[in-house]
């Protein structure tokens, strides 16, 4: 069973936040406390348009059916996430903000001087700055599907939880990819979706298998995988080691910020693609 194993990290209220943190919170990065005043005001950025993921299924990045699926992307001021979030607007789909690849930095650069550029003893042990900063705000119904990056992602929740469920990269054998026809979700002026196929693209390997109610009789080794989960507060950080598969879910509205360092590509990452490589050669994918 998924998730049977404990849990990985503090689930209780955080001491800081005392379990509820609005717009505007103290958290604790390493030791250091940090004051995140993002959305402190709406009037700080709230007219700053970001990237938004809309999906009808709260899906971006998942396999449905024989694709792939990636969202429909939507400029959108960030006030408007907002309403719809707080029921005071109305928006086709279940929107997410995930823009990657620093869309803190590059989308909302007024938050920047409310948190840190980096975080410190991360940045000492890992002898180098983030790739990206990352900002993250959606709905509950918005999940991130089972993947693996190769980032040290030092995640932290400002306000509300993410519900985490993580595999070890030992895991791979019994974790099983395929391969998918890309696609992305479109928009129709009668605000339905469309899945178009991404013809110009190469296949994606992807994890067909969803870690909350896995198909066991398409996916037998999967019952030998042993999850782990845990639950990131407002106020916590967790550190997610690269390589590691994460499956992820959130409150409704919660917002949080990660640090993406690249990994090092030593001796523990030839040891990740033997694995790989050795499970697909045995046919256990
Ligand atoms: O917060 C999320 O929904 C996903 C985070 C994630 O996949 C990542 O940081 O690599």
């Amino acid at each position: 069973m998924p998730c049977s194993t404990g849990q990985l990290c503090g689930s209780g209220p955080s001491p800081i936040s005392g379990g509820g943190c609005p717009r505007g919170c103290w958290v604790v990065l390493g030791g250091i406390w940090v004051q995140l005043k993002v959305l402190s005001s709406r009037a700080t950025v709230g007219s700053t348009e970001v990237s938004v993921a809309v999906t009808p299924d709260g899906y971006a990045d998942a396999v449905r059916g024989d694709r792939f699926v990636m969202p429909a992307e939507r400029r959108l001021p960030l006030n408007h996430v907002l309403d719809v979030l707080e029921g005071q607007a109305r928006h086709p789909g279940v929107l997410y903000v995930q823009k990657q690849c620093s869309n803190l930095p590059t989308e909302l650069p007024q938050l920047l001087p409310d948190l840190e550029s980096h975080v410190p003893w991360a940045s000492e042990a890992l002898g180098k700055m983030p790739d990206a900063v990352n900002f993250w705000l959606g709905e509950a119904a918005a999940v991130t599907s089972l993947h693996k990056d190769h980032y040290e992602n030092l995640y932290c929740v400002v306000s509300g939880e993410k519900r985490f469920l993580l595999h070890p990269p030992s895991d791979r054998p019994f974790i099983p990819y395929e391969l998918y026809t890309p696609a992305t979700y479109q928009l129709t002026e009668e605000d339905s979706f469309e899945i178009v196929d991404e013809e110009a693209m190469e296949k994606v390997p992807w994890i067909p298998l969803d870690p909350l109610a896995p198909d066991l009789a398409r996916y037998p080794s999967y019952s030998q995988a042993r999850a782990l989960c845990c639950t990131v507060q407002a106020g916590e950080m967790l550190y997610l080691p690269a390589l590691w598969f994460h499956h992820v879910q959130q409150s409704h509205g919660c917002i949080a910020v990660n640090y993406w360092y690249d990994m090092e590509y030593d001796l523990k990452y030839s040891y990740f693609q033997l694995l790989d490589s050795l499970t697909k050669a045995s046919g256990l994918d």
